[in-house]
């Protein structure tokens, strides 16, 4: 039957598919009660206090007791998200939650591009074998991968909607993200921070490879880098 769900958020394909789509879920569940029983609330007010002939307005100053209920229950609801959330953000967004053997790549954000730089056939970032592709990313299925993200003019933010990962791109940062694919298949990089007029166009491919055919592109790319 699969996820009765699964219309609301795209298929995910990342190790952080699980950690993110419950914690969605919840919150979508505690707002959306909270919304229909105020909409709810307000239609059987608007009727029930309506203008009526021979009803007279009276003047209420408002209810402390009330008001210590709805705000000491919203706290609580958030704290309990904030705590049961957690764990998520110290494996995804922690400074300690980058894998060691992951794989570097760096990622320029520009208005409005995506250029990315591979490690090589070595591996390491900074080697002569390095190679630069604009609007493509590449990246190995069920390998951890860890971006060191800049940007050379506005903010702009690493978004890809299936592998449940989105972070800032500032001017003078460096700033690590990393994610572990676990599906083969094409998803979308998109810009998820209004950075200018072309914002809506800084759109970029993923492609997720098994690792034959992720070497066998980078074998590709080092070989059209050496004919240029
Ligand atoms: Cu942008």
């Amino acid at each position: 039957m699969g996820n009765f769900l699964s219309w609301m958020l795209p298929p995910g394909a990342s190790t952080f598919v699980g950690d993110i789509d419950w914690i969605y879920y919840l919150i979508l569940v505690v707002t959306g009660v909270a919304f229909f029983a105020v909409e709810i609330a307000l239609v059987v007010f608007l009727v029930k206090y309506r203008k009526r002939p021979g009803g007279k307005a009276t003047y209420v100053h408002g209810s402390t007791r009330a008001e210590i209920i709805w705000t000491s229950v919203t706290a609580v609801v958030v704290v309990v998200i904030g705590l049961l959330s957690a764990p998520a953000w110290d494996k995804i967004k922690g400074r300690e939650g980058v894998p060691p053997n992951a794989m570097p790549i760096g990622i320029a954000a520009k208005q409005f591009e995506w250029n990315i730089t591979y490690p090589g056939a070595d591996g390491k970032l900074g080697t002569t074998d390095d190679f630069t592709v604009r609007g493509q990313l590449h990246v190995p299925v069920d390998k951890p991968t860890v971006a060191t993200l800049t940007s050379v003019d506005a903010i702009h933010s690493f978004f890809v909607p299936s592998f449940r990962i989105k972070q800032d791109a500032v001017p003078g940062m460096h700033i690590r993200v990393w994610f572990q694919p676990t599906k083969v298949g094409e998803y979308e990089l998109g810009c998820a921070e209004l950075c200018g007029l072309g914002h809506y166009r800084m759109r970029a491919i993923v492609t997720v490879h098994t690792q034959e055919d992720y070497d066998r592109w980078v074998a590709q790319q080092a070989h059209a880098v050496a004919q240029r």
